[in-house]
């Protein structure tokens, strides 16, 4: 596998900040190397995530009584994959039922549009800059007068324009500002929040203000993608002042979990535990993974890079091209999915086949992990954690059907298809997945966002939506004008976007 020169690196951090190494990977491409031509079937991907455009299923037989059977309702305007919507427009449908239609409801992204529709024809307007410029998956579904509900008919659209946000959200692109290299973002109860610096600071922001002093600042190679490159904060912080931080040491250059106490603001002096010490990298400086988050297990989760050797990333004697699980301790946990097959490190071995997780997110309710895993030629991939589960890296790419393989729960190009919209991701494309994060219930964004995974890619620049009431319908929620690292949903209800130098910030109402 090629591996970019150390100028090569250098040149692309200080070109885009980093990450475009870990897009470009093992082909030794880089921004200069078009991806290959699209490799799947155009418009395969309909399905429920992105590509939209599933038709109604048929109703299911009534079973209680003519009543009890189900309308039908079909998406007339506008038309799966249509591209480049602007202004006001008209959703429109038409409707069937055995009895008789109520109305017809609309919905962009799982927000209603209006009000039900109760005379035929069915429609509703809407003025497309309400929403970001981007994906949108636009649905109806009709209501007969015994209150059923059909399914939704769905359509995968791009509205054009120049929105950023919906209407009724606000961003502000320099809400904090003078970060240097920044990579990672975790915040603490009290709303402090903690970011790491590639060379090894830890910097708090509090209440809005970007603190001088650093919370600490850990000796690390800042080569290529190595760092200070994951920051964590313990579950019980309030009470046990805990920070984690994943850094590359300077010397024999590996990646080591340290934890450390907080005294107000900063670290207590020499408060640095040593937790888990990686193996030596090789001479690449690219793929290092980097986030750190504890599960709602208790457990202390790690995304690890494959340090550009993809062969490792599927083997249980590597800890590379992982998610590891790790106690609060560094500890391994006996009940890691190969404890009892696997020896030393290998035991901390969560899941496998990942190229690059740089980032990842726990769902607070449930623990279930979202990892991040940067492409290399065609692909960005969402994929769901499972203790033991292979995501396919170096076999697959993408969609997969291999077999033992977990393939993506959401996946989006590199380039268009052709046309556009049609496949995985729909018009959703980028080239390097950075910043996960699931939007809590009860924060102020409105309910229909609350639940949603959101994402964002550092080369795009667009902060991504994953609606899972909406069969993870993705669309885009906002439109950055920085290059996005990593993405947090505050205890305030705001989203938080990192970019190496600021921090930007996306609040609603
Ligand atoms: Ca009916
Ligand atoms: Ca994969």
């Amino acid at each position: 596998m090629a591996k970019h020169s150390k100028a090569q690196l250098i040149a692309l951090w200080a070109c885009v900040g980093g990450l475009v190494a870990a897009c470009g990977g093992g082909s030794g491409g880089d921004l200069s190397s078009p991806p290959p031509p699209p490799a799947g079937t155009p418009g395969s991907g309909g399905g429920t995530v992105g590509g939209g455009g599933t038709p109604p299923a048929p109703p299911p037989p009534g079973g209680g009584g003519v009543g009890a059977q189900d309308p039908t309702v079909t998406l007339t305007s506008p038309a799966n994959f249509t591209d480049g919507l602007t202004g006001t427009i008209s959703l429109t449908a038409t409707a069937t039922d055995n009895v008789g239609v109520a109305g017809v409801e609309f919905q962009v992204d799982g927000v209603a549009v209006g009000a039900e529709d109760t005379t035929a024809p069915y429609s509703v307007s809407l003025d497309t800059a309400d929403f970001a410029a981007g994906q949108h998956i636009v649905r109806a579904r009709a209501r007969d007068t015994s209150n059923n509900r059909s399914t939704w008919g769905t359509a995968t659209v791009r509205f054009g324009g120049t929105a950023a946000v919906a209407k009724g959200f606000t961003k502000d692109e320099t809400w904090i500002t003078g970060l240097t290299k920044a990579t990672s973002i975790a915040q603490a109860p009290d709303g402090r929040l903690f970011i790491a610096e590639q060379g090894g600071a830890v910097r708090v922001v509090k209440n809005g203000t970007r603190l001088a002093t650093p919370f600490t600042t850990v000796v690390s190679d800042e080569n290529g993608e190595r760092g200070a490159i994951g920051i964590a904060l313990h579950p019980q912080f309030a009470t046990n002042n805990y920070v984690y931080v994943h850094y590359t040491t300077k010397s024999s250059p590996h990646g080591r979990i340290s934890r450390f106490t907080a005294n107000g603001d900063v670290a207590f002096a020499n408060s640095e535990e040593i937790l888990f010490e990686l193996p030596a990298l090789s001479s690449a400086t690219n793929h290092n993974g980097g986030a750190i988050h504890f599960g709602a297990d208790g457990k202390l989760y790690v995304g690890v890079g494959d340090n550009a050797d993809g062969s490792r990333s599927p083997l249980l004697t590597s800890v590379f091209g992982k998610i590891l699980r790790l106690n609060d301790d560094g500890a391994i946990p006996t009940d890691n999915p190969h404890y009892a097959t696997t020896t030393g490190q290998a035991q901390a071995i969560w899941a496998r086949g990942l190229r690059n997780p740089f980032t990842f997110a726990v769902q607070p309710t449930t623990g279930t992990l979202y990892i991040n895993d940067v492409g290399e030629n065609t692909w960005e991939e969402v994929n769901v954690g499972a203790a033991g589960a292979n995501y396919g890296w170096p076999a697959t790419e993408g969609d997969t059907t291999a077999a033992g393989i977990t393939a993506p729960l959401f996946s989006y190009r590199h380039a268009a298809t052709v046309p556009p919209g049609t496949g995985k991701g729909g018009f959703i494309t980028g080239q390097s997945i950075v910043g996960g994060t699931f939007y809590p219930s009860g924060g102020t964004f409105p309910v229909a966002y609350q639940g949603s995974y959101f994402f964002a890619d550092f080369l795009s620049r667009i902060v991504g939506r994953l609606d899972p009431a909406n069969g993870h319908a993705a669309s885009v929620f906002a439109n950055m004008t920085g290059m996005p690292v990593d993405v947090l949903a505050g205890n305030d209800g705001a989203l938080y976007v990192l970019y190496r130098g600021s921090i930007a910030r996306i609040t609603a109402p």
